[in-house]
This record gives C-alpha cells, structure tokens and sequence, in this order.
C-alpha cells in the first residue's frame, strides 16, 4: 500500500501528458551523460519534448548525443571542466533555447547552487527547490528536520564543537560511535570509534578529512550499528501539498559505498513494518514541504529498527526496481511535477508492490582488483525475453573512456516472487555477453546463488565478507 494524501488546489490544466495544452515543456536539456541521459531522453519523447544533450570530448560518440534531438560539447574529457562546468552547462540551454534542465544523478544534481544558477536564467531545474536540496544536502540539518517530523534517528548529536562535547556525546551514546561530516554521503568521511582513547585523535582526523574533501569541517556523532542492511524509500511530491511515499528497496549488496545489486521491495520488513516507514515517510515528506522525486535512506539494525540516515534529493540509479514493481514512470513524473502538474491519478492511488524486482549494475572493472577497465567493446550480447529490461548506453564498438564511474548497464528483472526474479536474473546474466574490457558479470553470475543471497539475508559488510 502505497501513502499518500491529497493536497490542495489543482492547477489551471489538469493535462497528463500535456498533448491537450501544447508540451509541458518546449525543450530539455539533460546536464549528464551514460544510461541516464538515455532514461531522460527517452521520457522526454513520450512527452512531446525535444532533448538537447551536452557532451565532453570524449563522449562524441556517445549514445545520448545521438538520441538527442539536438548535441552541444561543453569541453574536454575531466568532469570539472564538462558535466560539472556550471556555465558551459546554462551557456548550452540558453544557445538552444532550452526551457528546464534535468541533472540525472551525480554531478550537478544535488547541487544547490546549480539549481539556483538555473531559477534565475529562467531555466526550470528538474528537482526539488533548492532550498530544500540545502536542508537536506547537509546531514545535521536533515538530522535535525527528519526528527522535528518524526521520524526516527540513532541516538547521536549535532554539530560538535568542542573536544569535550563528543567526550560527553560517546559517554552517553555509548561506544562505538561513528563520527560522521555533515557534507559527506554516501559513506565518504566515517569514523568509526571503539575505544575512548581514539575518540578525540579520530575526531580531529574527521574533521580535517571533511575540511578537504568536502569543504567543510563539520562533524557529527552517531551511534553505530555493526551490521546494517540499507532500506530506502522513494518519496514523490507536487507542489500541491500531495505527497506519496512509493514503496521501498533494499540496497545491502554493496562494496565500498557502491551499491551493486538492489531489489523491491524489501525481503527483510514485514507488512507491519513496511506500513509504518512508508507512513512515517509520507508525513515527514509532506511536512518540510519537499517537491518532486526524493529518496529516504535508513539502517536497519540487528533487531530490525529503522533509523533515518540521509536524503538523497535526485533521481536515483535504482529508480527502475520502484517503477517495475509499481508500473510507474518516476522520471516522467519528475519532468511533470516540475512543470507544475498535479501528481498523476495513477500515483496517488494506494497500491501494494507487484511481484519483485531485482537490478544488477554491470560495471567495467577488473573482478581481482576492482580497478576500472576502460576500453574498446568488441563484441556485445544484451539479454532480453519476458520481465527482463536492461538501461545501457553501450554499443558494440564503443569505447568506455576512463573520465566517468564504470556503470556500462543496469539489468533489472520483474517476476511475481523474489525467488521468481532471482532464477530470471540468473537466466539473463548468462546471456549477456560483453568482449573487449573486463566486467563484474562473473560477480553477479556467483552472487545470485550464494545462500546468503538466495536466502535473502545480505547485510551491509556481504561483498567485503565473500573475498
Ligand atoms: C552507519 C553505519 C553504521 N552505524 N551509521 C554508509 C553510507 C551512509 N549513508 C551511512 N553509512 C553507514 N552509516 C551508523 N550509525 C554503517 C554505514 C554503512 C553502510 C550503510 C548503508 C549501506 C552500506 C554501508 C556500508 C558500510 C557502512
């Protein structure tokens, strides 16, 4: 059952794919690249709406430029100077007469300042308002916003200020504690402490760290959970006051922050406790007033409790196992709900996941070291057949330049039972065939029968532990 209430007044048109009052938009331009910019360009033709890619140098030949209705290059290969070149990026929607810009996920998409740049050019930026993006983008303030609504987080503090302050913090939280930046995500930044001896040495080693990797020192303390599993909630807002929280995915498979295999919904929760966190989330949503797509990050703990991590405020890599299990296009949804459209009917109808869906990330990396494998695909096979969907921007030929994350595709299966949909992905990875650089296929080949897997119970550490 999907949560959700009803919000205020309706706009003006009530159009859903816009065809009766002309295109929600005339023209996008999606600030990013790889398989996303293909989602994106994808949605934006079912929509009536042109594209406009942006691409380095190196991305000449990519598949997002020629999909595109029209390509701009906005410099060479290093990220800085490309995808993350705020003013090359407006320059490129303002040359081509762009009217709104989706930032996909990773570079610029969680940057406030970008959306803000975007507002005053008169570009819509395809997201929440920035000011939310700020609450949210720091891990204190969101800390600090998701307990006023109640949600619930570890026991931990604030922004430490003193030495004394995280002595008295850990006697009181009790050790371990981790100590974490409040402008780090995704696991980059954590300290985790177990002796008191380490508490203040590991705190100043954090708050150096965060200085330089994040431009701010800004550190906060938590208590620490050993062997969390990583449940998420996909949340989706108008501006109406109508808010849904979707369903959740469970995303413990992971190696060094990484995610690698993600699956809807849960295996882990039961009913009961699947109501409550999508409850909890669709009020807390709702009461700090965020707009458009959004996704709630919690641990789980050993006894199954649910505690509020951090809010990731973009579309993100594993959107495709809540579509699949909802039938629901959540990134048409976003360009909708951004153009000031009311949620779709079809969202706001309280519905139970259909059936489970599992994805695997494809990546080019060497399976002993990890390291990225760039370089030419000489021979490709993409598997198919029924509930099999795979979002790639690789061809045969093509060549994965070094710049960007190793992410070659996404390999999503659907099926009316998590056993179901763990045989299918079985069945799709042995046909999916990449020649030329080296892959995590195998990986995912041995996962997918490990009993812990098959059994459904992976915590966060499983990746490390298998070596
Ligand atoms: C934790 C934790 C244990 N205790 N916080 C890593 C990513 C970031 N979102 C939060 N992370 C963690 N925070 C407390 N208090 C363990 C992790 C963690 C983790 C979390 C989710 C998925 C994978 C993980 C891998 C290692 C550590």
């Amino acid at each position: 059952m999907a949560h959700g209430a009803p919000g205020g007044i309706p706009p003006a048109s009530l159009s859903q794919g816009g065809l009766a009052s002309g295109p929600l938009f005339r023209k996008v331009l999606i600030a990013n690249r790889g398989e996303i910019a293909l989602r994106v360009i994808r949605a934006c033709r079912e929509l009536d709406i042109r594209s406009v890619a942006v691409h380095s140098s190196v991305d000449t030949d990519a598949l997002h430029v020629k999909f595109a209705d029209e390509s701009v290059c906005i410099g060479p290969g290093p990220a800085k100077q490309s995808y993350l070149h705020i003013p090359a990026i407006i320059s490129a929607a303002e040359i081509t007469g762009a009217d709104a810009i989706h930032p996909g996920y990773g570079f610029l998409s969680e940057n406030a300042e970008f959306a803000e740049m975007c507002q005053r050019c008169g570009l819509k930026f395809i997201g929440p308002k920035p000011e939310l993006m700020r609450l949210m983008g720091g891990k204190i303030s969101a800390r600090q916003a998701m307990t006023a609504a109640g949600v619930p987080i570890l026991p931990g503090t604030g922004l430490i200020e003193t030495d004394q302050q995280a002595l008295d913090a850990a006697e009181r939280i009790g050790l371990p504690v981790i100590i974490k930046a409040s402008a780090g995500g995704g696991g980059r930044g954590m300290k985790i402490v177990r002796e008191r001896e380490r508490l203040i040495p590991q705190l100043h080693t954090a708050r150096s760290e965060a200085q330089a990797g994040f431009g701010s020192p800004d550190v906060y303390l938590e208590r620490y959970v050993e062997a969390p599993r990583h449940v998420e909630v996909q949340v989706v807002a108008d501006e109406y006051g109508t808010v849904v929280a979707l369903g959740e995915r469970e995303c413990s498979i992971q190696r060094r922050h990484q995610k690698l295999v993600e699956e809807a919904p849960a295996a882990v929760l039961t009913p009961a406790q699947r109501e409550e966190l999508l409850a909890i989330c669709q009020k807390a949503i709702a009461s700090v007033g965020y707009t458009n797509v959004g996704t709630l990050e919690f641990l789980l703990d050993e006894q199954g409790r649910f505690y509020f991590m951090e809010m990731n405020t973009r579309i993100q890599v594993e959107h495709t196992v809540t579509e699949m299990v909802t039938g629901l296009d959540l990134v048409r949804e976003q360009v909708r709900l951004a153009a000031g459209q009311r949620l779709a009917p079809q969202f706001q109808q309280g519905r139970s996941p259909r059936g489970h869906a599992i994805e695997c990330r494809i990546n080019a990396e060497d399976p002993v070291t990890f390291a990225p494998s760039p370089g030419r695909i000489t021979g490709l096979h993409l598997p198919g057949g029924f509930g099999v969907r795979v979002d790639t921007h690789i061809y045969q030929g093509y060549v994965v330049p070094p710049n960007y994350d190793s992410l070659l595709a996404k390999l999503i299966v659907h099926a009316e039972d998590r056993d179901a949909a763990r045989r299918r992905m079985r069945r799709a990875l042995s046909e999916f065939v990449v020649e030329g650089i080296k892959t995590n296929l195998d990986f995912h080949r041995r996962l997918i029968d490990h009993p812990a897997f098959v059994e459904g119970r992976c915590d966060t550490h499983f990746v490390e532990r298998l070596a």
